[in-house]
């Protein structure tokens, strides 16, 4: 492997190049008309412009993508998150065209891009499951066994899109078969399924990495509870109040799935994890690197997304799983051009000041300059703080330090935002869930002047 297309933009596109250049790869950049300046062109050895910026056109065109690659001679592409991180079609025409795909097989991202297979796989694996439909759900007969509140998920679906809450038997009818009919539409297949609902839980995510000769490793556990309409907000490592016989039961799961689909590269297996009896269940599993992907860097020394070229590059592992080693406690606070004050309105716009923190255990990956435009085609995140002490405590002032030096202007940003949850007594007790920041409405707007 000697050369590798950056299939993506933003932060992400910036962190795969740093990757590349510390293993001494060539880097190809692609960019939309809209990021001709982008600080990822700057960066990469050469740029290439597929097209137009709104979606279809650009970083979602296969096509472009796999011609840029071969017209530039590279013979791997990365395609970060996002946009054709979990197209199977995109890494298989990669396969056919003689490209590594930095990633899964295809067929390992089709069998969990299946969230109703993957489940079913998950309980054929002694993997604890929701409570839920056996199969698919056609009629009301197929969840009579389920119980309320119970969730409607489509198979094809995948991080809370085109899921939906039912609270009881009567509205069944109906929502199934706006279910049925949204998933048909969004994701060319009305296949649903059902589980029961759990309100109030927490969502915790494993890391694995697994290579090409059989070696598979977890990298511990996040915490990403706090979100708000399914994006995530904050994140941290190791998760808060988690006991050692929990984590590693959580952790084999893990590596259960992984192992069971000969999985490739780096992973993350979710579940949700009722904070009460620390029971937890299986959700999906995402093949891709995460934007949360840091807080886990940042407690075990790891860099993940070198790790993901050398697996892809046919490399093994290069650690046993007791070379892993957790230490202290790492937070993520996500910097958007939002308004939380707004419901969260994205505010796409100039950045005319730009001044991140730095420091002793601070980390901020961005894409974002002084003079970055903030196209409205894109999603609004600028940068990722990170942050890492000795214990959570700790990782807590130090990123409300690095927030309070944290300067934007130009744009509306959720700096404040994570100041407040960083001050909030629930937050500061663990006490989170993934309804809390729709709950806490002052989280959203600046605390009024005495
Ligand atoms: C659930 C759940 C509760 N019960 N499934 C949403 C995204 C996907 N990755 C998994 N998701 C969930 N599945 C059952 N049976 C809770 C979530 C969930 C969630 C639900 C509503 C609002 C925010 C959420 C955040 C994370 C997970």
């Amino acid at each position: 492997m000697k050369r590798v297309l950056v299939a993506n933009r933003g932060e992400i596109a910036v962190r795969v190049i740093r990757a590349c250049r510390a293993l001494r790869l060539e880097v190809v950049a692609i960019h939309s008309e809209a990021d001709r300046g982008a600080l990822h062109t700057r960066l990469a050895d050469r740029a290439v412009c597929v097209g137009p910026p709104p979606a279809r056109g650009s970083y979602l065109n296969v096509p472009s993508i796999v011609a840029a690659a071969l017209g530039t001679g590279c013979d791997a592409v990365h395609p970060g998150y996002g946009f054709l991180a979990e197209d199977a079609g995109f890494a298989a025409a990669c396969r056919q065209h003689g490209l590594r795909f930095v990633g899964p097989s295809p067929e390992a991202i089709r069998l969990m891009g299946d969230k109703l297979a993957a489940r079913s796989l998950a309980a054929r694996l002694g993997v604890p499951v929701v409570p839920g439909s056996a199969g698919p759900v056609r009629t009301a007969a197929d969840v009579a066994a389920v119980g309320y509140p119970l969730l409607l998920k489509a198979a094809a679906g995948g991080g809370g899109r085109g899921m939906r809450v039912v609270r009881s038997a009567d509205a069944l009818g109906p929502e199934l078969e706006l279910a049925a009919s949204e998933a048909r539409a969004a994701f060319g297949d009305g296949t649903i399924y059902a589980e029961r609902y759990l309100e109030r839980v927490r969502h915790v995510e494993v890391q694995v990495l697994a290579d090409a000769h059989g070696r598979a490793i977890h990298l511990g556990e996040r915490d990403c509870s706090l979100q708000r309409r399914h994006q995530k907000l904050l994140e941290e490592a190791p998760a808060p109040g988690l006991g050692p016989r929990r984590r590693a039961e959580l952790a084999e799961a893990a590596l259960g799935l992984a192992r069971a689909v000969r999985y490739e590269g780096a992973g993350t297996v979710e579940f949700v994890l009722d904070a009460a009896t620390e029971r937890f269940a299986f959700i999906e599993m995402n093949t891709r690197i995460q934007v949360e992907h840091p807080v886990t860097e940042m407690v075990t020394g790891v860099d993940l997304v070198q790790l993901q070229l050398r697996v892809a590059a046919g490399e093994p592992v290069p650690l046993r799983q007791e070379d892993v080693r957790m230490v202290g406690h790492a937070i993520e606070c996500r910097v958007n051009a939002e308004a939380p004050a707004e419901g969260f309105r994205p505010c796409p716009g100039l950045v005319r000041a730009f001044t991140p923190p730095a420091g002793d255990g601070i980390r901020v990956d961005t894409h974002v300059e002084a003079g970055t435009p903030v196209p409205p085609f894109y999603d609004s995140l600028l940068a990722k703080l990170v942050v890492v002490g000795p214990d959570r405590p700790a990782a807590v002032a130090r990123a409300r330090r690095a927030l309070e030096a944290f300067h934007v202007e130009g744009v509306e940003t959720t700096i404040g935002f994570h100041r407040r949850v960083l001050d909030h007594p629930d937050f500061l007790a663990g006490r989170v869930h993934t309804g809390w920041v729709e709950e806490e409405r002052g989280l959203a707007a600046p605390a009024p002047p005495p």
